[in-house]
């Protein structure tokens, strides 16, 4: 089984750790590869970023062949594109993560980077139906390239959410925190899930039972049509 791990931002430093968290969580035989865009911000931290990582991200996904597919972003940019475009399954860190979390407690608290980045969160847990496992939706305010190196502020973080949220999981807001997750957990005390690694094992085991994204509606195969400008390379065929 061959898993394609798309970070949608162009930092290479990032990539090489979520592809290190990604590879480390997968069962034994399992091929992760993780890749970046060669076009686009390098990282996502505001709308404008999020909408112009996805042509990108979308590149990504068409030039490479796999049974399935991780965006490992908080936003989940371009998910359901993505879905129309792949043969195997699509799955958005932020969309494992919560629905991970809603099996650990009563209800969970997003920690993300920057005080912009939390209303696309709130939207994201409403999109996926886990709004009322959702207690709240903080910011540990470091940017998306240095929350890696900043851990004690995540963990401040987290200790401030739990405590405002009154919740008993904590959800982790950037793929940036991925390596940091089992430290972040020993220190707050609490289940601390982390989409990177709840994305790879979701793809997983949807290929293994064999299923894919639904071909017959809504997320068919793109009609076919030209792109013109910048994005004549997108047309489909
Ligand atoms: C992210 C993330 O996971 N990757 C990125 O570039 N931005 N998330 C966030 N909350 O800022």
């Amino acid at each position: 089984m061959r898993i394609q791990v798309v970070n949608p931002n162009t930092s290479a430093a990032m990539t090489e750790t979520i592809g290190r968290a990604a590879a480390a969580i997968a069962a034994p035989g399992v091929d992760v590869r993780t890749t970046c865009p060669s076009m686009g911000p390098a990282s996502i931290e505001s709308h404008y970023d999020e909408a112009l990582s996805v042509p990108g991200l979308l590149a990504e996904i068409a030039s490479t062949r796999a049974d399935g597919y991780v965006i490992a972003c908080f936003g989940d940019p371009g998910l359901e594109a993505a879905r129309e475009l792949a043969d195997g399954p699509v799955v958005g860190i932020a969309e494992a993560a919560m629905r991970t979390a809603a099996f650990l407690g009563r209800g969970f608290s997003v920690v993300t980077t920057l005080d912009r980045t939390r209303g696309r969160a709130w939207d994201l847990a409403h999109r996926y139906g886990v709004a009322g496992f959702c207690r709240g939706v903080s910011a540990c305010d470091v940017p998306v390239l240095e929350v890696e190196a900043a851990v004690d502020a995540v963990v401040a973080a987290c200790r401030r959410a739990v405590a405002a949220d009154d919740s008993d999981v904590v959800v982790l807001g950037c793929a940036g925190m991925t390596a940091q997750r089992a430290e972040i957990e020993r220190r707050v005390g609490l289940p601390v899930v982390d989409g990177v690694q709840a994305a790879v094992l979701q793809v997983e085991s949807l290929v293994r039972m064999g299923l894919r994204t639904s071909g017959a509606g809504e997320f068919a195969a793109p009609p076919t049509k030209p792109y013109s400008g910048l994005l004549e390379p997108f047309t489909t065929a």
